[in-house]
C-alpha cells in the first residue's frame, strides 16, 4: 500500500514537473508553446514606455497600467508592441503573440488586440514579487475557438455569474461563450420569434461589453426547432430576431436544432435556412464571425449510419464556413481522433466540439468536480472549436474550464490530472488543499441514462477495497482502518474550512448543501471507524453506541437529502457517492450481525423478508423502520425478465396500509403489474395510477401480506428501483407494541413517549441467562424492573446507559420486565435480546 502511495505521489510530481513550464516557479496557464527562461530578472516595480506600431485597445491598456507601477517616476521600462512580422503560419491566428524580456525592453508581437491582450495575461502571471524574468516566449492557441456553451437545461447562469465567466476566460486565453440555456424562452420555443423584454435586452449589452472587453466572441445561439414552420415568415422571423440581436452588439451567431422531433429535424431544409442566413445577414453585415449550427444528429449513437443520410445532407449541402458542433460518439463522451475521423468525413468540415462536462443536468443531485479526462490530445488539427457546456452552478464549473482552457490551447502539453490539482489553487489558493480533497470525493456523477461515469476517491478506494475484503473474511486491518479513519478525520474540517477562508461567496452559495452533506459524511465515516474498533476490541456496549451516532448522522444526511436542492429531477445533495458512502452503508448494514447473534435470527423472527425470482436482487437489503418496510433502492439499471418479479412478504404482526413505488421506466404496465397476496400463492391484480413508473396507492386490502410488481410480457424490462415501500403498523395496536423490540432486527424500534412503560412479558426458560437491552436515550436515567410471578416489582437497572446487559443470577424470580423511560424524551428500544 505505502509503496503504491509513493509511486503515486511520485508519478504525480512527474507531471507537474514536465507538462508545465515551472523554472523558477514561474507557471503560466495555459502553458505557452514555447517558453525559454534565462535565469535572469529585471523589476518592474517601474513604470513604463510605450513604442511600436500596433495601437492598443483600452482593455489591453488597462492591463498594462495594472502590470506595472505607473506611479513610480524614476526611468521606465520600454515596452514595444508591433504586428507579427514572422511568417509562421501558427502566428497567423487571433490571439498568437511573441514576447521577449531582456534587461533592456519588452516587445511583443501580435496578430490582433487578442494577442495583445494575452501577451499581456502572460506578462502578468510572469511577475512575481515585483520582478520580471527575462525570457522568449512563441504562443499561439492549438484550436481556434475554446470555451464553453451555456447549453444546459436548468436555471440559466445569473448576469453576475456570466461577468465572472468572462473575466475569468480573458485570463486563461479562453475566447469563446455561446449563449444557449434551454430554458430561456427568448432563445428557443416559446418566444424565438420575440425580442428579448427592455430589461434583458439592457443586460444582454451589457454582457457583450464585458465579453469584448476580455477578449471573448459572445456568440449568441438560437433554438427554434421545436415549431419551426418551414416558411418565408418563420425564416424572415429568425432574420429579424438576429438583427435585433446584432443591435445588442451581438456578432457572432449559431443556431441549435438538438434535442427536437418532427418538421424541424429536416436536414435539407435545416441545410436550405442555414444558407439562407448565411447570404442575407452573415454575409451581408461583414463583420461577424462563421454561423455555427448545432444538428439534431450531434453524436454517433444518435445519427443515421447509412451514407447520403442526416450527416452527409448537412456535410454536402451546408455553405463549407458554417461551423458544425458535435458532441462524440455518444452524448456524453470523452473525445477521441476516430471519432472525429469519423464526423469530420461526413460533415466535410472539422467538427466544432461541444463537450458535455460538467453539464449536470441530468444528475441534478451530483457536483461534477473531478478532473477533465479524456480527452485526445492529438487532435488539433481535426476540430475547429472546443467548448464545454458546464453544471448550472457557474462558479463551481471554473473547476472543469480551467482545464479546458489548458487543454484548448496547448493539447500536447495536457495533463489532466496535474491541470485539475492546478485549478484548485487557481480557483481557491485561500484553501486550495481542503477544495481539492472536497473535489475528490464529488467527481462521479452517480449511475445515469448516458452511462458516463467519473472516477472519484482514487487515493483511498484501493485501501478502503482491502480493508472491506479482509473484512468480509474476517480479518481486521488496524493498518488499514486506520488511514481510512483518517481519511474521514481530514474530511470533517473542511466545510467550515471553506466557508471561512473561500473569498467567492458565490461559490460557497452554490456549493454549500454539498458541504453540509460532506461534513456529516466526514462524520459518519468517523463514527464508522470508531464503531469497528469497539467491535474489534470487544467493547459491546461502545459498538452500539458508535453504531447509533452513526445511525444519526445516516438520518442526518437522508434529512439534507430530502430538504436542499429539490428541483423536480434528481432531487437531493449526493456526495462521496461512489466510493465513502456505500462503504460508509456497507459497514453499518453489516452491524445487524453483530448485535443480534444469528442463531437468534434464524428462529422465531420476523418473517418479513424481500421476494423475488430474480438472481439480481438476492442479496438486496430491505429497510425496516418503526412505520415502513422498504428495499433498498438500487443504483444501477435493473433489467427484469419475462416472470420475474420482486416484491415484500410482511410478518403477520404487520398491516399494510399504503404502498409507494417509483421503477422509474417509460413502459411498466405494458405486460407489467403490481400484485397483492394474503397468502403467497393466490395473486390479485392492483389496478393502480403511475406515471413513468412512479405512484402510489392510499387503501390495501384487509389481510394483504405479499405485495410485488412482475414481468408478465414476452420482454425483458429495463427499470430503476428507486422506491418499492409499504407503510405498515402493528395488526393489533394494544397488545402488540413489543412487535418491534423482539424482531431481531435493529433496523426497527419502539419509542417511548415520556410517560410511558414498556410492559413486557418474558417468558424465561431455563436457557435464558442473559438479557441484553439495546436502546437510545438521550443520557437521562432510565429503570427497568422485574416482576415475579406474584406481581412483586425489584429493580434491576438503573442508569444511561445504551446497551445493558442483566445477567440470569438477577433474573431468578422475573416472569416479566418493565422499562421505566423516567421521562427521557425520545427514548427507543431497539431490541431486548434473551440468550
Ligand atoms: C442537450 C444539452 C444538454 C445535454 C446534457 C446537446 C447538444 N444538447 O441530450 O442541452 O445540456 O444534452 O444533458 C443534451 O448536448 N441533450
Amino acid at each position: 500500500m505505502k509503496l503504491k502511495h509513493l509511486l503515486l505521489t511520485a508519478l504525480f510530481l512527474s507531471f507537474v514537473t514536465t507538462a508545465w513550464t515551472q523554472t523558477d516557479s514561474y507557471t503560466i496557464f495555459p502553458n505557452p508553446q514555447i517558453i525559454n527562461l534565462s535565469g535572469q530578472k529585471i523589476s518592474a516595480d517601474v513604470s513604463y514606455k510605450l513604442e511600436g506600431n500596433f495601437k492598443l485597445k483600452p482593455n489591453s491598456l488597462a492591463l498594462l497600467n495594472e502590470i506595472f507601477n505607473v506611479q513610480n517616476k524614476s526611468k521606465p521600462l520600454t515596452v514595444i508592441i508591433n504586428p507579427i512580422t514572422k511568417t509562421d503560419k501558427n502566428l497567423q491566428i487571433s490571439g498568437a503573440y511573441t514576447l521577449k524580456i531582456t534587461a533592456k525592453a519588452i516587445e511583443i508581437a501580435v496578430y490582433d488586440n487578442r494577442s495583445v491582450f494575452y501577451a499581456l495575461q502572460t506578462l502578468k502571471q510572469l511577475k512575481k514579487d515585483n520582478s520580471l524574468p527575462t525570457v522568449d516566449i512563441t504562443d499561439f492557441p492549438d484550436v481556434l475557438s475554446r470555451g464553453s456553451v451555456e447549453g444546459f437545461y436548468g436555471t440559466p447562469w445569473s448576469h453576475e455569474d456570466r461577468i465572472s465567466q468572462f473575466k475569468f476566460y480573458g485570463k486563461l486565453k479562453l475566447n469563446t461563450y455561446i449563449y444557449g440555456p434551454k430554458d430561456d424562452p427568448y432563445h428557443s420555443s416559446p418566444n424565438w420569434r420575440k425580442p428579448y423584454p427592455a430589461e434583458n435586452a439592457k443586460q444582454i449589452k451589457e454582457l457583450v461589453q464585458e465579453a469584448n472587453n476580455n477578449e471573448v466572441d459572445f456568440t449568441w445561439a438560437i433554438h427554434p426547432g421545436l415549431d419551426i414552420q418551414w416558411n418565408n415568415a418563420d425564416r424572415l422571423a429568425i432574420l429579424n430576431k438576429l438583427e435585433w440581436m446584432y443591435d445588442l452588439g451581438i456578432r457572432s451567431f449559431a443556431v441549435f436544432f438538438d434535442d427536437i422531433s418532427g418538421e424541424g429535424t429536416k436536414a435539407e431544409k435545416q441545410a436550405e435556412l442555414l444558407n439562407y442566413i448565411q447570404k442575407q445577414f452573415i454575409e451581408k453585415k461583414k463583420d461577424v464571425l462563421p454561423l455555427i449550427m448545432c444538428p439534431t444528429e450531434y453524436n454517433k449513437a444518435w445519427s443515421d449510419p447509412k451514407p447520403n443520410t442526416y450527416l452527409d445532407i448537412l456535410g454536402d449541402q451546408l455553405h463549407p464556413s458554417i461551423q458544425i458542433m458535435w458532441t462524440g460518439d455518444r452524448v456524453i463522451d470523452d473525445v477521441s481522433k476516430a471519432d472525429l475521423d469519423w464526423i469530420n468525413k461526413r460533415i466535410k468540415r472539422k467538427a466544432y466540439i461541444w463537450w458535455n462536462f460538467p453539464v449536470s443536468d441530468y444528475v441534478r443531485d451530483h457536483l461534477l468536480m473531478g478532473a477533465a479526462y479524456g480527452l485526445d490530445t492529438t487532435i488539433k488539427n481535426d476540430l475547429s472549436g472546443f467548448v464545454s457546456n458546464p453544471m448550472e452552478r457557474a462558479e463551481a464549473s471554473k473547476l472543469a474550464l480551467f482545464s479546458v482552457a489548458l487543454y484548448s490551447w496547448n493539447l500536447k502539453s495536457y495533463e489532466p490530472m496535474a491541470a485539475w490539482h492546478a485549478a484548485a489553487k487557481y480557483i481557491m489558493p485561500e484553501a486550495a488543499t481542503a477544495f481539492q480533497l472536497f473535489n475528490e470525493h464529488n467527481s462521479d456523477l452517480g449511475p445515469n441514462g448516458h452511462r458516463y461515469r467519473r472516477e472519484e476517491s482514487v487515493i483511498i478506494k484501493p485501501v478502503i477495497d482491502s480493508f472491506l475484503t479482509e473484512y468480509k473474511n474476517n480479518t481486521y486491518s488496524t493498518e488499514l482502518a486506520t488511514k481510512i479513519k483518517t481519511e474521514f478525520e481530514r474530511i470533517i474540517p473542511v466545510t467550515q474550512e471553506l466557508r471561512d477562508k473561500c473569498l467567492n461567496k458565490n461559490l460557497i452559495r452554490e456549493i454549500d448543501p454539498w458541504l453540509t452533506q460532506f461534513n456529516l459524511l466526514g462524520k459518519a465515516g468517523l463514527q464508522t471507524m470508531l464503531f469497528l474498533e469497539a467491535k474489534e476490541s470487544g467493547n459491546k456496549a461502545m459498538a452500539w453506541d458508535n453504531y447509533l451516532k452513526t445511525k444519526m448522522l445516516l438520518d442526518s444526511i437522508q434529512i439534507v437529502d430530502k430538504t436542499f436542492n429539490q428541483n423536480p429531477y434528481q432531487p437531493g445533495v449526493k456526495t462521496g457517492s461512489l466510493v465513502l458512502m456505500p462503504f460508509v452503508k456497507t459497514v453499518f448494514d453489516e452491524a445487524q450481525n453483530y448485535f443480534i447473534p444469528t442463531i437468534a435470527n434464524s428462529e422465531n423472527h420476523s418473517t418479513t423478508a424481500l421476494i423475488s425470482n430474480t438472481e439480481k436482487l438476492k442479496n438486496q437489503p430491505l429497510q425496516l423502520s418503526n412505520t415502513s418496510i422498504a428495499i433498498s433502492p438500487v443504483l444501477e439499471v435493473l433489467n427484469l425478465n419475462p416472470q420475474e418479479y420482486l416484491g415484500i412478504r410482511l410478518d403477520k404482526s404487520l398491516k399494510a396500509k399504503e404502498f409507494h413505488f417509483n421503477l422509474e421506466s417509460n413502459n411498466l404496465m405494458e405486460g407489467g403489474a403490481f400484485e397483492t397476496s394474503v397468502d403467497g400463492l393466490n395473486w390479485q391484480t392492483l389496478n393502480l395510477e403511475q406515471k413513468r413508473g412512479k405512484g402510489s396507492l392510499k387503501v390495501l386490502t384487509d389481510g394483504v401480506k405479499y405485495i410485488r410488481y412482475k414481468n408478465d410480457s414476452a420482454n425483458s424490462k429495463s427499470l430503476f428501483l428507486k422506491e418499492f415501500k409499504v407503510i405498515v403498523e402493528a395488526e393489533n395496536k394494544n397488545t402488540d407494541q413489543t412487535i418491534y423490540v423482539q424482531d431481531y432486527s435493529i433496523a426497527t424500534y419502539l419509542e417511548l413517549n415520556a410517560k410511558n412503560e414498556l410492559n413486557l412479558p418474558l417468558s424465561l426458560n431455563k436457557q435464558t441467562k442473559t438479557i441484553s437491552l439495546l436502546v437510545q436515550n438521550s443520557n437521562k436515567p432510565f429503570e427497568v424492573n422485574q416482576i415475579s410471578k406474584r406481581g412483586k416489582k425489584t429493580p434491576i437497572y438503573k442508569g444511561a446507559g445504551n446497551y445493558i446487559v442483566i445477567p440470569s443470577k438477577q433474573l431468578k424470580k422475573a416472569t416479566a420486565i418493565e422499562i421505566n423511560s423516567n421521562g427521557n424524551k425520545d427514548f427507543r428500544i431497539y431490541e431486548i435480546l434473551e440468550n
